[in-house]
């Protein structure tokens, strides 16, 4: 059985494939994500030339340890290439993103790139979106307000469950932007699309981790080797 670090750490490397020089590359957040910068650091250490654009202040620390050219995406609006993780991939590669309180970031620079490819170990394979809170991201003024807006958006889809605000250190988290994240367990989400409209239609919502439409494919590692999901 392979661990998943080393899963990861394949997945990150397999997205390489996908990067060539002069590309403008939106680079990801999470474990999964900082395995394919690393690959990157080596690559562009031995010539390769490209200019990342960062979907975290995390990753951006990692880009400058690793010498990774970068740009802000107002400098460089328009990208080749978006390489990101994901915490559930489904069949039709819809995702559920966020588990690392990053997603609004990430949901804009996936959206600014010609291309968006996932890199995620065999775990993050599913047949429904749901099994994974689904992060929301709020502004933060009248939380309860929003909450409950939440719930009711839900509710007339037939779904409810826990909603509860993000932790860090005993204090709520607070994302790159300034925003709360609330995690709602709804369970099985049969029909993402009708989800991601009703929340969007919830005032103080600012983005939630369903990315529907955006990865074009979807590189996963397994203990049988790299399977490529689209194209
Ligand atoms: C980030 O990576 C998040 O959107 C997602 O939640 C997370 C997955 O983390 P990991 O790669 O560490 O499993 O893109």
């Amino acid at each position: 059985m392979t661990d998943a670090a080393s899963l990861k750490d394949k997945a990150g490397r397999a997205a390489l494939e996908y990067v060539s020089d002069g590309m403008r590359l939106g680079i990801g957040t999470g474990s999964t994500a900082e395995c394919f910068v690393r690959a990157l650091g080596e690559r562009v250490a031995g010539g390769l030339s490209i200019v990342g654009v960062a979907t975290s202040e995390r990753t951006a620390r990692l880009c400058e340890e690793l010498r990774i050219p970068t740009a802000s995406l107002d400098e460089m609006p328009e990208l080749d290439l978006a390489i990101d993780g994901a915490d559930e991939v489904d069949p039709e590669l819809r995702l559920i993103k966020g588990g690392g309180g990053a997603l609004l970031r990430e949901k804009i620079v996936a959206a600014a790139a010609s291309r968006f490819i996932v890199i995620a170990d065999a775990t993050k394979r599913v047949d429904v979106l749901g099994a994974f809170p689904l992060p929301i991201e709020v502004n933060g003024f009248g939380l309860t307000a929003t909450y409950l807006g939440i719930r009711r958006a839900a509710e007339r889809l037939g779904l409810a469950g826990e909603v509860r605000l993000r932790q860090r250190g005993g204090e709520a988290f607070i994302t790159d932007n300034g925003h709360l994240i609330l995690d709602a367990s709804f369970g099985r989400i049969p029909n993402a699309e009708a989800l991601s409209e009703a929340l969007h239609g919830v005032p103080g919502v600012v983005e939630h981790g369903l990315f529907l439409g955006l990865a074009g494919a979807a590189v996963i590692a397994g203990d049988d080797g790299v399977e490529i999901l689209g194209q």
